[in-house]
Formats: structure tokens, C-alpha cells, sequence
């Protein structure tokens, strides 16, 4: 028999509440409905996807094979749907995500449309109380935050960006409709991940394209193509296991067991481009050290650096894209599609604003250094409030009317990335503190519902209904993130994962840099000894519905 806990008389109160319908949302709806929770989404968007629902810009593709890409929690899903590309477009993905939503008769649990604008802690209650935007309110005796890691965009803050009379448009809020780019003057600034795929793209639709680049970055040819169907169904033969492995490393990657210090130097070289010929993210783990060893490092990033200089035929503008101020890696690599040949093309010019900054932008277009240049498209490829942004956007208050807005003032600070003290109840997927971004977002986002899910069951077969990150393991948590991030290289880059794109945030290094296999096992100890470290409380209220 299954016994919920949900008042039959008040319809908008739940087991569980999720928060987004992007890949992680969905997963979780499907397997806490499987228990027997009743469970309702509420996703701001009018459709599921997240990040994948709203980034449709030029070019826009994932730079994790289509293949690895994907839910692993159902052999008949990942036998039957056939990927057309290598890596594939965000259509693509959409498409894949609206039919697990479709197989999986997602939709009638999901509120679109709908953004929760606070989510309030009731001690007496022990409840979370939501409220949207609308002023609608809901309950769920537990919440889960399902709000992506690159859920916010973040907007360049330029003076007179307001003034612009063309058009302006964010990457990731690009037009559903499309935008006819032809005979257009079009500026672009940002050269992260996004840039770096829409410019190839933009390019060969524009009449002439400036990029605003303030730091140049290290990207990596995809080599993209169709996925020959002998190839996907070589792979589909072994899904389980190639599963089983994923879920220990993230991604599946021809992981080098050597050295870059302890080989010569031809040796290097020709992995170097035994790697770049293969392409795509594979190449950074071309040896076991790149991302700890700086000297190491100057050697593969030298590599590309001579690649840039060998395909973009003028040297400024080579030496411009050359990244130097950072190790590869240690922001996120790009992976492209002619990126740097796109600088070849005579319709293309190349702003550095580190020689030349903006000054302003104006009605007629973007004034850097003592050029105007005049434009009558605005791209802004400018990223995102990553990893806290969209929990920052929520008014999220716990115990004692704690805000997490104020908790996390110098820094986000969790338990294991899935929950944080203060706040009972009140789980994180891929938050701060975790992997997230580090890994293949579709593995950690299983992972972490799983996780999720086995706790709920275990309170649920405990009689328990709380449970609470405690303030000294939290403690021994962030500090032991700052550890791991410490012995890699990333620190040493102005990046998101440190929150440094976004003026006023703490410099902190969000991610916990440890092999996912690692992180794992931490959170399978943790549970395995009765959650450790976490306060369960049996609150006088009626228990968790019992297990189907
Ligand atoms: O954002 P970013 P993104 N003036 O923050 C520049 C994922 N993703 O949307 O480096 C001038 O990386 C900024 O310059 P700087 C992936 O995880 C994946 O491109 O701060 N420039 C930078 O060049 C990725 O890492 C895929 O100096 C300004 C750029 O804007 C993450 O999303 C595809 C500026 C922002 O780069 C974010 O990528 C796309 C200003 N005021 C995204 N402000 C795939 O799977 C910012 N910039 C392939």
C-alpha cells in the first residue's frame, strides 16, 4: 500500500517539490514519483530543457560526444534513440529531452511557466513553503534544487550598452524565432564556450563581424560528422558497461597513465597531435599531469599556441588569440568548429580589448581603444552567473529565517555539494561544493538524484522526516573542496568557477576538483554510516509516504 503524506483537502502540498525541468528536474521527477512521493516540478521556462530549452544560439552544440550525452537510468531509452552527429546541436538535445519527457509521461507533473520567486522554511511545520511569481504558494515537505549551474546570463556592464540602437541580444536567451543575420554589421563580445561556437556560425552569415575579445582562450577542434550507424551501434552494444565506467570518471576519455615531466619532448609533441587530429576534450588528458603541474602545462599550451599561429594567417592577430595568461585547462576548454580559420576570412576582425579596451558603447555601435565601430547587431556571449546564480536569484530562507543569499555572502558553503546547514531539507543537484560542472553534467546529475533518493528512502524507512547537513562537517567540506582545488591549476585563472566574471561575487573556487569516482565513494561513506555528519530528526509530523 502506498501512503502519502499529502492532505487529499490541499491539493498544493507535496513530498516533494522540484525546482526546473532541465535534465536534472526530469530525472528526479521520474524516479520520486517511482517511489511513491507525490512530486511536482515548477519550471520558469514554457517547456523542459533548461539550459537546453534557452540556448539557441548559432552553432550552439554540446562538447560531450552525443552518445555519453545522454540519461543512462534506461537500457531501452538509450538502445532505441539514434543520435545523428557526433557531437550533437542543441535541437538535437532538445528533441532527445521533450521525448524522455513524452516516454516517461513527465508532463502532467510539471508546472511551466512558473518561476519560484522564495522558498521559506517552516519549522513548525517542517515544510517548505514556496511562492511564485504569480503569488501562487505550494508546499513540499522537501525541496529540490534543480536549477543548473548555467541557468543566469550574465550581461556586460558597459557604458551606454543602453544606448545601442540595434539589436542586443544574450547567447543565452537568443530569439526562438532565429535572427536573420545576413548584410548585418555584428559585434560580438565574449570568447568563452558560447563565442567560440557562434562566431565560426555568425560569420558566415553576417556582412562583417568585429569580435571583442578580452581574453583569449584555448579551444580545440571537434572535428564533428554524422555518427556512422556502425559506430553507434558498436557502442550500444556495450552501453552497460561503458555506463558503469562513466560513472566513475564523468566522461569517457582515453586517459594517459604517463607523465608530460617524465617523457621527452618528442614524445609529447606527437601526442600533442595524435590528440589534436582525434580532437574535442580528449586532447587535455593527453598525459596525467596537465592539470597539476604547471611546467607541464606550458608545454600543451604552447602546442596550441603554435596550432593558432600556423592556421591564422595574420600574426597580430594570431599573437592576439593566443592564450597566455592562463594554464589550458584551468578555465573551461572550448572545443570548435573552425574557430580560429574563421580570423582568416576578410569579413572578420579581431578587437583585443586587452590593447584596446571599450570605452563605451553608443547609439551606432561599440567605441574600443580610438575606434568606433559601427554595428547594427549586438552579441553578447558574456556567460553566466554560474553555479549559485540561479539560487541566488530565489529568495531561499531556512532555519531561524537564515537567507542562503547571506549564508553564501563570501561563498557558497555545502555538505558534500547537496545540502547545507540551516537549511533542512533542502537538496542541491550539482551545487557548489560538488563536481557539477567538472564532470558530464547527465553522470553527476544521476548521481546526485540517486543519492537524493536513497536518503528519502532511508528516512522514509526510519519512521524520520528531517535531515540536516551539520555545521562541522560542512566546515570540514569546504575546507577539503579548497584542498582538492588547491592542488590543480585551476585557481590560477580568472574564471567562472571562481565566480570572478561577475563583478562583486567572492573569489571562490566553486567545484570540488576530485575524481568523480572519489567524490562517490566520499558520499556512499557518508550514507553508509547512517549519514554521517548530517542531523535526521523524526518532526512530530506524518512520516514519509511508505515505501511502494
Ligand atoms: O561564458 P564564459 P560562455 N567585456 O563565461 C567575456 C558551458 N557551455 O557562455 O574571460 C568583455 O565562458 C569573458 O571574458 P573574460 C561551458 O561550461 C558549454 O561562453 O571574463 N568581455 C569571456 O570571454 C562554458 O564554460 C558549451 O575576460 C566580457 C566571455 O565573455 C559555460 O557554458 C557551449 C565581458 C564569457 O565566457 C559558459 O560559457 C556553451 C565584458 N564586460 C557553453 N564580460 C558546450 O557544451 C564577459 N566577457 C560546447
Amino acid at each position: 500500500m502506498i501512503m502519502t503524506i499529502q492532505d487529499p483537502t490541499d491539493p498544493r502540498q507535496y513530498d516533494v517539490i522540484i525546482i526546473g525541468a532541465g535534465f536534472a528536474g526530469l530525472y528526479a521527477l521520474h524516479r520520486m514519483r517511482g517511489m511513491g512521493l507525490s512530486a511536482r516540478v515548477y519550471e520558469a521556462g514554457p517547456e523542459v530543457g533548461g539550459v537546453w530549452f534557452w540556448n539557441r544560439y548559432p552553432g550552439a552544440r554540446c562538447d560531450v560526444e552525443s552518445l555519453q550525452y545522454s540519461y543512462s537510468f534506461s537500457p531501452e531509452l538509450e538502445q532505441e534513440w539514434v543520435w545523428t552527429e557526433k557531437y550533437a546541436t542543441q535541437p538535437e538535445i532538445l528533441r532527445y529531452i521533450r521525448h524522455v519527457a513524452e516516454r516517461f509521461d513527465l508532463r502532467r507533473d510539471i508546472q511551466f511557466n512558473t518561476r519560484v520567486e522564495e522558498a521559506v522554511y517552516d519549522e513548525a511545520g517542517a515544510r517548505w513553503e514556496l511562492r511564485t511569481e504569480a503569488g501562487e504558494r505550494v508546499s513540499g515537505r522537501f525541496c529540490v534544487m534543480a536549477t543548473g549551474a548555467l541557468t543566469v546570463p550574465q550581461l556586460p556592464d558597459i557604458p551606454g550598452i543602453e544606448r545601442f540602437a540595434g539589436k542586443i541580444y544574450h547567447t543565452a536567451t537568443w530569439p526562438h524565432e532565429g535572427v536573420d543575420l545576413s548584410g548585418r554589421r555584428v559585434g560580438v563580445i565574449g570568447t568563452g564556450s558560447s563565442g567560440i561556437q557562434a562566431i565560426p556560425a555568425i560569420a558566415k552569415q553576417a556582412e562583417q563581424l568585429v569580435v571583442f575579445q578580452r581574453t583569449a582562450n584555448f579551444s580545440i577542434p571537434a572535428w564533428n560528422g554524422p555518427l556512422q550507424p556502425e559506430v553507434q551501434q558498436t557502442w550500444k552494444k556495450d552501453y552497460r558497461e561503458h555506463r558503469r565506467r562513466a560513472r566513475e570518471v564523468g566522461t569517457l576519455y582515453e586517459f594517459s597513465d604517463k607523465a608530460a615531466s617524465q617523457v621527452g619532448e618528442e614524445e609529447r609533441q606527437r601526442e600533442y597531435e595524435r590528440r589534436w587530429q582525434k580532437g574535442g576534450v580528449n586532447f587535455v588528458h593527453s598525459f596525467n599531469d596537465l592539470m597539476v603541474d604547471k611546467q607541464s602545462n606550458d608545454t600543451i599550451a604552447e602546442f596550441v599556441r603554435a596550432k593558432i599561429r600556423a592556421t591564422v594567417k595574420d600574426p597580430q592577430v594570431a599573437e592576439s588569440l593566443c592564450p597566455k595568461d592562463h594554464p589550458l585547462g584551468s578555465k573551461r576548454i572550448c572545443v570548435d568548429t573552425g574557430y580560429y580559420e574563421t580570423y582568416n576570412r576578410d569579413n572578420v576582425k579581431l578587437v583585443d580589448l586587452k590593447k584596446t579596451p571599450i570605452r563605451e558603447v553608443s547609439a551606432s555601435g561599440v567605441h574600443a581603444g580610438d575606434v568606433h565601430h559601427e554595428l547594427d547587431v549586438l552579441v553578447c556571449a558574456t556567460g553566466f552567473d554560474a553555479v549559485t546564480g540561479a539560487l541566488r536569484h530565489i529568495d531561499i530562507r531556512g532555519r531561524n529565517g537564515q537567507q542562503l543569499s547571506r549564508k553564501w555572502a563570501e561563498g557558497p558553503r555545502s555538505y558534500l555539494g547537496l545540502m547545507t546547514s540551516g537549511f533542512p531539507n533542502l537538496f542541491i543537484i550539482t551545487g557548489p561544493g560538488s563536481p557539477s560542472v567538472l564532470v558530464n553534467m547527465v553522470v553527476g546529475i544521476e548521481h546526485h538524484v540517486g543519492w537524493i533518493c536513497d536518503c528519502l528512502d532511508h528516512l522514509r524507512r526510519q519512521g524520520l522526516a528531517s535531515i540536516e547537513a551539520g555545521q562541522a562537517a560542512e566546515d570540514r567540506w569546504v575546507e577539503h573542496v579548497n584542498a582538492a582545488a588547491n592542488k590543480t591549476l585551476f585557481p590560477l585563472a580568472n574564471s567562472w568557477f571562481l565566480g570572478a566574471n561577475v563583478p562583486g561575487k567572492p573569489r571562490v573556487f566553486m567545484l570540488y576538483a576530485a575524481k568523480l569516482w572519489v567524490y562517490r565513494q566520499e558520499c556512499q561513506a557518508v550514507a553508509d554510516k547512517g549519514y554521517e555528519g548530517f542531523t535526521l530528526a523524526a518532526v512530530p509530523r506524518p512520516a514519509l509516504a511508505e515505501a511502494p
